[in-house]
């Protein structure tokens, strides 16, 4: 199953690596074809190499639009060497075979990615390339492709311990690798177009995503995982660099997104701090210094903060660097960190840092995929577009501007809280998370209880629920979740509405003095 390279094709428009590839190349005598812009660079290095053109017979033509498409090069990379047809039929047409292709495309994502014009991004879609990437891969048992630099050294690792050939199963998972590039290629193109025709359908495509890192086990270790991007460029985790600490594990990078998502709700309200474990929320808070965001935050279950991920919606600064190491944290992200933040970070050797050059855009949801068995799920991301305007009071009681401040924040946070989701807020923070439960009355109490538990913690005089708003991310369906919210001492509750029950559950909010608020909108999360 071991092929020798005698010729290769040379087109590519990262020219990363390039010129000691095709210097080792060379060295290895195999004979270089490359088309114009490739074999200029290749020549004013002093390198053989023949041109496209005269392999096809044709210039390069219309811009560069038409310049390897042809039977002389298709056929080169098609033909298969033991069918007696084949050969016979290259013989006739002087077709040469082509054994190594070296490709990557017109860079079409970065050119939409940098705004640039409509005419642009059409002459950055790449045809000749794609085509010659899926032929080769097709013939992966006599061909070998390469789509991507970083495989180029282990391309000629390849070659040299194998007398100048490539093994079958090298040419194998190239092939994979090409097919899943061309494939997100065309992903790429498609969802330009959707977002240029405005349209919606289209955004349910099919999807191909890039491998941007193999990881080291799943959500437990007996179970394989991997990150992949898929194309949108969405600030968040997937663009954010790693200054220190270990390689990111899956759950890791599935917490970090929601600790991101959630603090990305407030960008450009003021300092804001997520701390999430198990990727909910056991913290968030605003404060008139991140360093305050932060240890409201933390306060709320400073028990669960152990060991969580911190998010912020600003650059950390060293002040909150100083007080987020005093406990374990395995990640912290933020659009940026001062150098006094990373100086301060760098004495915990396991402590990951990530910043990104901004946050991810909340009225931008996206698409959100679950798997199910044999399929999987697409919806459009859950985006919150309630404002005060849009609260309807249902009780007697209207809400007073700082409880209403209050429930505008618990809705949020109640949103990257899964369901049956009850948020407790008192001032900017929040002061009980109740997630995950099957039932919403026992979210209402779970919460109410863990602010109990973190009132004797901190050595408080009484419950911080006591005063607080009450947010739920669907309708209480019967009084007593919104009941045991008033016993815990809240004043004032923020709920989707619309159940079968809405009269019953607003007489007990009357009669318990409180006031309520309903948005119309639900927020399940699971
Ligand atoms: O415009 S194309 O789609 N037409 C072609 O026939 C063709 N063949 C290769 N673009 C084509 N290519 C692309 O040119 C390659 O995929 C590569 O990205 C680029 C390399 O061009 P140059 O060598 O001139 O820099």
């Amino acid at each position: 199953d071991h092929v020798y390279v005698g010729r290769a094709l040379i087109s590519v428009s990262d020219k990363t690596g390039l010129l000691d590839l095709a210097r080792a190349l060379s060295a290895l005598g195999v004979e270089l074809v490359s088309t114009g812009g490739t074999s200029s660079m290749l020549r004013t290095a002093g390198l053989a190499v023949r041109d496209v053109s005269e392999i096809t017979g044709f210039p390069e033509m219309m811009d560069g639009r038409v310049k390897t498409l042809h039977p002389n090069v298709h056929g080169g990379l098609l033909a298969l060497r033991d069918d007696d047809e084949h050969l016979l039929a290259m013989a006739a047409h002087g077709i040469d075979p082509i054994d190594l292709l070296i490709v990557n495309l017109y860079p079409f994502e970065e050119t939409v990615a940098k705004g640039a014009d409509h005419a642009t991004c059409i002459e950055n879609i790449d045809i000749g390339g794609p085509a010659m990437i899926r032929a080769a891969a097709k013939n992966h048992r006599f061909v070998t492709v390469v789509t991507d630099p970083c495989d180029y050294t282990q391309l000629l690792d390849q070659l040299k311990a194998n007398d100048g050939a490539t093994t079958l199963v090298f040419r194998q998972k190239l092939a994979l690798t090409a097919y899943s590039r061309t494939a997100a290629y065309d992903t790429a193109v498609s969802t330009w177009l959707a977002g240029e025709l405005q349209e919606t359908a289209p955004r349910y495509r099919s999807f191909a995503g890039k491998l941007a890192q193999p990881l080291r086990y799943g959500e437990n270790p007996h179970q394989g995982a991997a990150f992949y991007t898929d194309g949108s460029r969405r600030e968040g985790v997937s663009t954010a660099k790693q200054w220190q600490g270990k390689e990111l594990s899956y759950n890791n990078i599935n917490d970090t997104d929601a600790a991101f998502e959630l603090v990305a709700e407030f960008a450009g309200q003021g300092p804001a701090c997520a701390i999430i474990k198990h990727a909910n929320p056991c913290g968030v808070g605003k404060g008139a210094s991140l360093l305050e965001a932060y240890k409201r935050a933390y306060h709320c279950d400073q028990t669960s903060a152990f060991g969580g991920i911190v998010a912020l919606n600003q650059p950390l600064d060293a002040a909150t660097a100083e007080e987020i190491v005093k406990i374990f944290t395995e990640v912290v992200i933020a659009p940026g960190a001062s150098d006094e933040a990373k100086a301060i970070f760098a004495a915990k050797k396991n402590l990951r840092l990530l910043t990104t050059a901004g946050l991810p855009d909340a009225k931008k949801g996206g698409l959100a995929f679950r798997q199910v068995a044999g399929g999987f799920l697409v919806q459009d991301g859950d985006v919150d577009s309630i404002t005060a305007a849009d609260l309807k009071v249902v009780t007697k009681r209207a809400p007073s501007e700082a409880e209403l401040a209050d429930l505008l924040f618990a809705w949020k946070v109640a949103k990257h809280v899964k369901s049956n989701a009850i948020v407790y807020v008192k001032d900017g923070a929040t002061v009980g998370v109740g997630a995950g439960q099957m039932s919403r009355v026992d979210s209402t109490r779970i919460a109410a209880r863990k602010a109990q538990d973190m009132a004797e913690v901190l050595g408080l005089a009484q419950s911080p629920t006591i005063g607080s708003v009450v947010a739920s991310d669907a309708f209480f369906p019967f009084p007593d979740g919104l009941l045991t919210a008033a016993e815990a001492g809240a004043t004032a509750l923020i709920q989707p509405g619309g159940s079968m029950n809405d009269a019953a559950v607003i007489e007990a909010a009357d009669k318990a003095g409180l006031a309520m608020v309903f948005t119309g909108q639900r927020h399940f999360r699971h």
